[in-house]
């Protein structure tokens, strides 16, 4: 009820998991989802490319340019800074965000790289806003299969694709302060939203007012 939004800042979810696993249009089907039953959404993206430093990250993706490895890892985390008082103020104004891919995407990819260490790769995403809760979408053999042609992007190949969910899970166990649920897509894209909205709504109903966290700084 009003009262009931009005006391509290808004909760930051993050969507997480490998190409393809149906995260973009999860996070739409999610804020549509959570802005009909009352409780205020938006949603973001990262890579956000429609900023400047969007823009060099979207040419990198697109093999349109080449970039150092160490220089386009900054810059993945450059464009979740320069976004983060967004990130804070959406917050406390009462509006929940449900962001497609975050830093833990930003440590996945870079780390698969060889010679490229956890730690060196989490260090310039130290003290960003800390999500309340990290959905991590695993792909089942079924949509895995269907995706067997990924797409023409840089990161869009099944032995990186691989290497990539392997660093996720040790992401996630480098930090144990972190919420993170699993879901394995294995049903229809309406039914995957039911389900996700369902995780959700525990923590949407929870009295959320401790202050937003800050990243990988415990
Ligand atoms: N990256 C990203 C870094 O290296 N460092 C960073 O810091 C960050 C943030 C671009 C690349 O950048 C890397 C990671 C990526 O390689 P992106 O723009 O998020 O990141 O990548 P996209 O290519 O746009 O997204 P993905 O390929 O990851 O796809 P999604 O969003 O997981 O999947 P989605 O929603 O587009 O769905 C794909 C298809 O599946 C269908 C959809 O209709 C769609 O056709 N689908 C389903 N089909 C059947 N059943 C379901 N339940 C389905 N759900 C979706
Ligand atoms: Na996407």
């Amino acid at each position: 009820t009003f009262e009931r939004m009005a006391l509290k800042r808004g909760l930051f979810v993050v969507i997480e998991g490998a190409d393809g696993t149906g995260k973009s249009t999860q996070v739409l089907n999610l804020t549509k989802r959570l802005q009909s039953e009352g409780y205020p959404c938006s949603s973001m993206r990262f890579p956000d490319r429609s900023t400047q430093i969007g823009g060099m990250i979207d040419s990198y993706l697109q093999c349109k340019s080449n970039l150092s490895d160490e220089s386009v890892h900054l810059l993945f985390s450059a464009n979740r800074w320069e976004l983060k008082n967004q990130i804070t103020n959406t917050l406390a104004s009462g509006t929940s965000i449900i962001c497609d891919r975050y830093a833990f995407s930003g440590v996945a990819y870079t780390s698969s790289k060889p010679g490229f260490s956890l730690c060196w790769c989490m260090g310039p995403d130290r003290g960003l806003p800390k999500p309340d809760l990290v959905l991590y979408l695993h792909a089942s053999e079924k949509l895995a299969q269907s995706r067997s042609n990924y797409g023409t992007e840089r990161y869009e190949k099944r032995e990186f694709q691989n290497k990539v969910a392997e660093m996720f899970e040790e992401i996630r166990a480098v930090d144990k302060t972190l919420t993170w649920t699993d879901y394995t897509v294995e049903r229809g894209i309406d039914e995957v939203t039911d389900d996700l909205f369902g995780i959700l709504q525990k923590e949407l109903n929870s009295n959320l007012v401790k202050e937003v966290g800050k990243l990988w700084m415990e």
